[in-house]
């Protein structure tokens, strides 16, 4: 898996060529949405365009690794336990494609421009390349294990602040209404006097690229899956980084809880959360 390549066709191209190809059509789509279901709960949408740009993306993948394992959002029953399950089935399978066909459908449907396509691919557990694309401002972010964390081929690296008071720091409203939101709005209430300022823009995946790109300090979210954070936890660890769950143990794809950040102000940032939920 070195090499990134098998009979020639690279991993990467593939995952590039899929993610722009879905964003491209997802974009074009917009305003004309016919079919706008919730799934769990009132608050978990998906449209006809989650479900096409996630079969577009399987099939491109299919026919060029036809024995790689697929796991995507639309594919597998909704909420929290069955995504954790699927997972767990598929989680050690020698290769893996992890998708979010569209990461923020609640701004995608409401015509916010901040939403992605979100492809990941691990071998044996471990993500090796991770590809969040942005339609709206056509941002292509790009990372391989060992060899960076590249936009539009520009490499990035996270920003340089030291102290939570001269962050921006995003995280997530989560759909839970009875568990994971009262927990982090303790979360936000407690952060948001600490940090320059908090922002809440609704795509996990793409807070990440954001956080690898030093537009952001860093990112913690409750609740998301596995196609929400593993492309962009290689992004992050890729520009220099460091991504944990909320209680800084080591990231693995079966994370719910997750922390992101340029690394100086990770211990800060995990103390928080942590003092938060014990108070
Ligand atoms: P989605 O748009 O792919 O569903 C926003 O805080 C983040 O939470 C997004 O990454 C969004 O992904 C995710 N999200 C939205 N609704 C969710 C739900 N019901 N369960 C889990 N994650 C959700
Ligand atoms: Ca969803
Ligand atoms: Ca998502
Ligand atoms: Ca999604």
């Amino acid at each position: 898996p070195s090499e990134n390549i098998i009979g020639g066709k690279s991993f990467t191209a593939v995952a590039v060529n899929c993610a722009s190809k879905a964003g491209e059509w997802i974009k074009s789509k917009i305003g004309s949405i016919t079919q706008l279901d919730t799934k769990y709960s009132m608050q978990d949408l998906v449209t006809e365009v989650d479900k096409g740009a996630e079969r577009m993306i399987r099939n491109l993948i299919a026919t060029h690794f036809p024995n790689h394992s697929f796991l995507g959002e639309e594919g597998v029953e909704p909420g929290p336990e069955a995504s954790a399950k699927a997972l767990e089935e598929m989680g050690d399978a020698e290769y893996l494609w992890i998708v979010d066909p569209v990461d923020g459908t609640t701004n995608y449907v409401h015509g916010f421009p901040f939403y992605s396509v979100s492809i990941a691919l691990a071998y044996r557990g471990q993500v090796i390349v991770g590809v969040v694309y942005d339609p709206s401002r056509d941002e292509l972010f790009v990372a391989e294990r060992g060899k960076g964390a590249y936009v539009h081929g520009r490499k990035m690296s996270v920003s340089s602040e030291k102290t939570l008071s001269q962050s921006l720091i995003a995280t997530g409203f989560p759909a839970d209404p009875i568990v994971a939101l009262p927990a982090n709005l303790k979360n936000m209430q407690a952060l948001a006097p600490k940090v320059r300022n908090l922002r809440v823009a609704g795509s996990a995946a793409l807070h990440l690229a954001y956080v690898a790109a030093g537009r952001l300090s860093g990112f913690w979210e409750h609740n998301l899956s596995a196609w929400d954070i593993a492309a962009g936890a290689l992004l992050v660890e890729e520009a220099g980084g460091r991504m944990s769950d909320m209680e800084n143990g080591p990231y693995r794809l079966a994370v719910r809880n997750v922390a992101a950040t340029n690394g100086w102000i990770h211990e800060e940032l995990i103390q928080e959360l942590q003092a938060a939920v014990n108070t």
